[in-house]
This record gives C-alpha cells, structure tokens and sequence, in this order.
C-alpha cells in the first residue's frame, strides 16, 4: 500500500433488493471485492468489508404496485434471497445490512439536516408530471411515451431504451402514467438540490491525488473526465415519493432523500449496525473518520458517477460544516460489464442465468475460478458456459486437482501417507522451488492493483509448473532408482500443494479449505496467511488425510442443457409482465377431479412442420402414452429426454395436426411468453400422484 494505512474498508455496491444476483453483477462488483478482502486479511491486514441491501428507489415501488403488494414486501423477499446467495457464493461480508434499517434513516437524515442547517442545498420549484387520478407527481419511470427522437412508443420518462437518448418525462410525446393510464397533468413541485458544479474543481484534486497514491483505473478516470469536460450541475436529492427516506423538514410530508443521495451513505450505516452487533458501537468511527483508513470502494461501471462523484462531494460538503471527519474512497475499481453468451444480461428479456440457480448445479468455486479469468476489469467481458466447462474441465480439473490430487495419492501409497523428507536439492528442484516463491509476490502485486484475472493466472501457472516438474520427475521410476531424489521432489510437490491453497483461497475458499484439510494442517489457509506461501511449511512425516476429488468434469450434456433452454427462452420477447386476473373459485372438490401424476419423458420429437409442438412419449409408472405440447419454442425435444415433468392424466384425448395428445404437461407462463416446465424438488417414481 503506497500510503502507511493501518487498516481497510472495503465496500461494495449495494445490490437493489428489488431481483436477483445475476453472474453479471458478481463479476462487476462483488466477487472482485472478496478476493480483494480476502487477499488483504490473508495478508494480515485489519479488514472490514460490509454491504447490503439498497431498499429504497422507484424500481421498487413499480414492482410493488405490479405484483399488488407493498414495497416492504418486496425488499423483505429479495434482501433475504439475496444475503442468502452471497453466503452460498461464498462472499464474506462483514456485515450485510439493510438500508430500511432506522440505524440508516438516522445516518441519512443527520446528512440531509447537516447539509440543509449549513445553507448548501438550495430549494428549487420546478415542473413535474402529476397524475390527478392518483393524486401523486409522477416519478421519472412512472411515465411513458413516445421518444421525441425516434418515436419509439414504448419510450420510460428516464430514457428511451430503444435510441438510448436520456429524457425528461415532460418532453415525451402522448406522455401516460404507468399507474393509472391517464395523461398526467404538469404541475409545480419544489426541491432540494445540491450544488455539484461547486465542487468540481476539489473532486477533480481529489481524484488525481488518489489516482497517484493508489492508481486508479483507466476505464473510471475516463467516466469522470467526460463528467467533469460536460461540467457538473446541480442534483435534486429529494423525490416526490412515499417509499423512502423521509425529508426530515416540515412542510415535506411527501417527499423522500433521493435514493442516490441516501444509498451511498448505507455504506456508513452498515458499518454502524457492525459495530452494534459486535458490541463496540463506535468501532465504526476507526473505519470511516480515522485518515490512516484506506478506503476502497467497488462497483460496476454504471454507477461510476455516484462513487466518484456524488458521494465525495457529499462527504466533502459534510466536512467542512462538521468536526466529525470522513474519509473519501482511496480507489474505486469499477468494472466494465459481463455479457452473458454475447448479449446484454436483462432481467426484463430472461436473458442471462441468476446465481442461485446456477449454484443448484455446480459449486461455487468453479463459477468463482471462471468469473475471475474473465473478469471485465478493463473492458466488456463474457460468460459462455462452453467456457465454463473448459476451464473446469482443463484448468480446474486437468491442472489443480489433478496436481493435488497425484500429489496426494503418490504419498499416500509410497510413504505410507506420510510427508516424506527432503535430501538434497538438484537444480531442477531448486527452480521450482523459487517459482513457488514467487507466486506469491507475483499474484499479490496483481491483487493490490486491483488486477484479479492477472493475479490468479499467476497462481494457475504455478499449478501448471507444478504438474510439469512432477512428470518430468517420473517419481513412479525414480521411487525404485533413487529413492532419496523420489522423497525429496514430492516433498516439494507437497509444499506446492500447500502454497497453492494458500494463494487460491481469496479465489477459491471451499477448495483451498479441502486442500488444507488433506494436508491435515491446522486452522485455515488464510490464517496461516499469505506470506507463509512459498515458504517450506509442512513437517516431514507428518500424516495426510484421504484425498478429497477437488472437481469435477462437466460433460457435454450438462452444458448443452442449460445453453438450449436459456437460449430457447430468449426468443420471448419480453416486455413489462401483466398479471393475470384470479378465476372464479372452485371447490375442493371439482379440483380433485383433476388427476396430475409424474411422468418420465422416455422420447420427444419436433411435430413436422409445426413451429410450436413436441411429441413427447411418457411413463407414468403402469402405461406409456402419447401426449402432445406448444413448448417447442421453449425447449429442444432432446433436452427433454429423461426429465420428470407433470401431466394432466384425465383430460379428454385431443388431435393436434394429425397427433393424438393424451393427456397434458403443466408448465408455467408469463405475458410476455416466457415458459417453464414445471418440475420436482426431489427425484420420484413416475405415476406418483400430485395433490
Ligand atoms: N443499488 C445500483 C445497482 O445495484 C445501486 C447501487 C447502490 S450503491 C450505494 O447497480
Ligand atoms: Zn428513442
């Protein structure tokens, strides 16, 4: 570090609770930042990492209102989901917060009234769309319209998507309120507004001196240059909005802190509710008020303004009207975006693959490994899943555990399972030992930089350096021939293993924990801490543990399954989702006389010259049939082979160009025409009943 920082604050962006972690956000933000933590606390460094739900914002209250229930309900769902696949991805936060918590309405509001007592904000009266049936101004994407550039029809009061131009909603042409449908009227409304342009010049200092000491990225500087050459205008920093924090003014009664204003500030209030839980409530103040603090804040490209910005500029405003200090982020390593199979990921279209689902087929680890090599760290990058496989297959398996795993099992049948000695060392030895050496410095300069990918093919190559000395070593000849060289070299191999655990943990924590436990040390990788990577750590005959498998290959089928299916979905454009009516009731017993079984699809083929069906052949345990289904949009017929799926078993048999279809699949379906088979939680025999 080029200051002499005694400790580390590391953010990360607060995700919306408003839908789920994609692969596209891990690889912008939150997987950089863990290796980063991770890296610092195994270098011994005082560390604290905290994030959190971002509750507040119009997004949220839009899915509210679409789904008919309240905005509590809707960050309550996905603050949860959310923290929960952080965990399972193996994100190690210090803490996770909320930003509904009082703990940051407080710490929002103590700005706000700072900044308004000390006359910075200025109020504004300004014009706003107001839709009179709802009796509310009318939040940017709460309008549409048509673009007044390209006369998309579809255009949001914030941007048209399709042109890309950014709008005010009161330049669109045929403006409509998203809530009620009606023309909104154009009424006055007053704000507050902070005075960026003031603070250009002391954000354009503050952001070449940090970039001196710390080296910022090119990508970043880039954003706040354009910034800075458009010259900064003032910001609202309040909303016409009841979801939210609520100005703490009189007279304001309907209106909220700009989520932006208060989000950044949830990082503050995150560290707060830390220091509360751990029970040293002013712990927080070492990490955010003390300059001897290197704070590093990580986010995808998107928000480079905020971080950049905004916040300094707010922690700026703060300062110089209070005696209570804080410190301005040392970095903000941004990154570009990922793309997943050479498209945008969009939630609205169904493109792309959310971790949770991802995580119930493979570990956490390999996604983790595969993100890493292609991180967007300086520009766009991709996830393909043939290339997930690859590096699983090649990289993860063919090289890691392959090394590790031929490591292993040499000592356990040659020495009886114990660290044999080392004798004396020949020059190939001697290389390889100073390679193992060097991986350290190597990889850690990469990952004080910021540079993840860099730094972990680093290590890889160790890995792949290591497999080479342990072929050309032929210890499987050498055993019989010159014992004394055999003990020595796989001692060394042995040693490789370990330092290898220790250097992937920030990567890889669960495997690099399976390599400590085979080697039967004590504590943890990063316990044991980086700079003991490289260094001769083992006790000559000491006892390993059995071999643990460290990953495994992903076959062809795997892949192909999970391309097709997302692939198939894409094709369903998808717009905003309309929300079927409830039917009429029915009782329980006209429902019973509905018989669901589970059936095995045995075969399914594409019906000739129909775009929409599959002939799908079934088992449903006593009796094979024949039913046809519209899915063939969704699904390739032979990604279907061998599923379970269920089926309406007594509907009346039907023709359909030509094929009988006896019975029906049940599938779900949204109105823009996205599909899903309806499957089981856990495998069972086909013909079980469905009640
Ligand atoms: N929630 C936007 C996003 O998830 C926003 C980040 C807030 S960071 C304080 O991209
Ligand atoms: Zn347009």
């Amino acid at each position: 570090m080029s200051k002499n920082f005694k400790r580390i604050l590391i953010t990360a962006a607060l995700p919306y609770a408003n839908g789920k972690i994609h692969l596209g956000h891990l690889a912008g933000a939150y997987l950089p930042a863990d290796i980063y933590a991770r890296y610092q606390r195994s270098m011994g460094r005082d560390v604290l990492f905290v994030c959190g739900s971002d509750e507040h914002g119009v997004p949220i209250t839009i899915t509210a209102e679409q789904e008919k229930t309240t905005p509590q309900v809707v960050v309550d769902r996905y603050h949860f989901q959310n923290k929960k696949v952080f965990e399972d991805f193996g994100m190690s936060f210090d803490n996770y917060s909320r930003t509904t918590l009082p703990i940051h309405h407080e710490t929002a509001r103590e700005f706000f009234t700072v900044l308004y007592k000390s006359n910075i904000l200025r109020s504004k009266k300004e014009k706003q769309l107001y839709d009179e049936k709802a009796q509310m101004f009318l939040p940017d994407r709460y309008v549409e319209g048509t673009c007044p550039s390209c006369k998309n029809p579809d255009a949001r009061g914030d941007q048209c998507e399709k042109c890309g131009t950014f709008l005010n909603p009161t330049e669109l042409i045929n403006p409509k309120s998203k809530i009620t449908g009606e023309r909104p009227t154009v009424r006055e409304t007053n704000h507050f507004y902070f005075p960026l342009g003031k603070y250009q010049e002391r954000l354009q200092n503050y952001i070449s001196e940090a970039n001196k000491r710390d080296g910022w990225k090119p990508n970043v500087l880039q954003y706040c240059q354009s910034w800075f050459n458009d010259g900064l205008q003032d910001r609202a920093v309040t909303r016409d909005l009841n979801w939210g924090v609520k100005v703490p003014l009189d007279g304001f009664d309907n209106k909220v802190l700009y989520v932006w204003f208060e989000a950044v500030l949830g990082y503050i209030s995150s560290t707060k509710e830390w220091a509360e839980k751990i029970g040293k409530p002013d712990e927080w103040k070492k990490y955010w008020l003390d300059d001897s603090t290197k704070y590093v804040a990580f986010i995808g490209k998107d928000n480079v303004v905020f971080h950049c910005i905004v916040f300094p500029a707010i922690l700026m405003a703060w300062n110089d009207n209070n005696s209570i200090k804080y410190i301005l982020p040392e970095n903000v390593p941004a990154n570009e975006f990922l793309n997943y199979e050479g498209q945008k990921f969009s939630k609205s279209r169904g493109w792309g693959i959310d971790v949770d689902e991802f995580l119930k087929y493979y570990p956490a680890d390999t996604l983790r490994y595969t993100l890493t090599m292609n991180l967007p760290e300086s520009r766009d990058a991709d996830f393909y899943w043939k290339d997930f496989q690859s590096r699983t297959n090649n990289e993860l398996a063919d090289i890691l555990g392959n090394f590790v795993n031929r490591t292993i099992i040499f000592t356990i049948k040659n020495y009886d399972g114990k660290i044999p000695s080392k004798n004396s060392l020949q020059t190939e030895d001697e290389e390889m030992v100073k390679k193992m050496d060097e991986a350290r410095y190597l990889a850690g300069e990469c990952f004080e930089k910021y540079k993840f990918r860099d730094g972990t093919l680093e290590i890889m190559n160790l890995a792949r350096q290591a497999n080479k000395y342990f072929n050309d070593s032929e210890p499987w000849k050498i055993i019989r021939t010159d014992p004394e060289q055999c003990a020595t070299k796989i001692n060394i191999c042995l040693e490789i293993v370990r330092t290898l655990a220790i250097l992937f943990e920030p990567i890889m924590p669960v495997t690099s924990q399976k390599i400590w436990k085979m080697l039967n040390l004590p504590g943890m990788p990063s316990l044991t801490g980086w700079n003991q990577a490289g260094k001769f750590g083992l006790i000559e005959g000491s006892k390993l543990n059995e071999p643990l498998i460290l990953f495994k290959k992903i076959e062809n089928n795997d892949i192909q399954n999970h391309i097709s299916d997302d692939v198939m979905t894409e094709k369903e454009n998808v717009s905003a989702i309309n929300y079927e009516p409830v039917k009429p009731v029915i009782t329980f017993d006209e429902f019973k006389k509905i018989d669901l079984r589970v059936a095995k699809v045995i075969d399914a083929q594409t019906v000739p010259k129909s775009e929409k069906l599959i002939k799908i052949k079934i088992s449903i345990g006593n009796e094979e049939r024949q039913i046809v289904a519209g899915i063939a949009q969704h699904y390739k017929p032979e990604n279907l082979i061998g599923r379970k799926i269920i089926v309406v078993v007594n509907l009346q048999p039907a023709k359909l160009m030509g094929n009988e279809s006896n019975g029906m699949l049940l599938a779900a379906s949204n109105s823009s025409g996205k599909l899903s088979l309806l499957i089981l939680d856990k495998d069972i025999e086909e013909g079980s009943v469905v009640k």
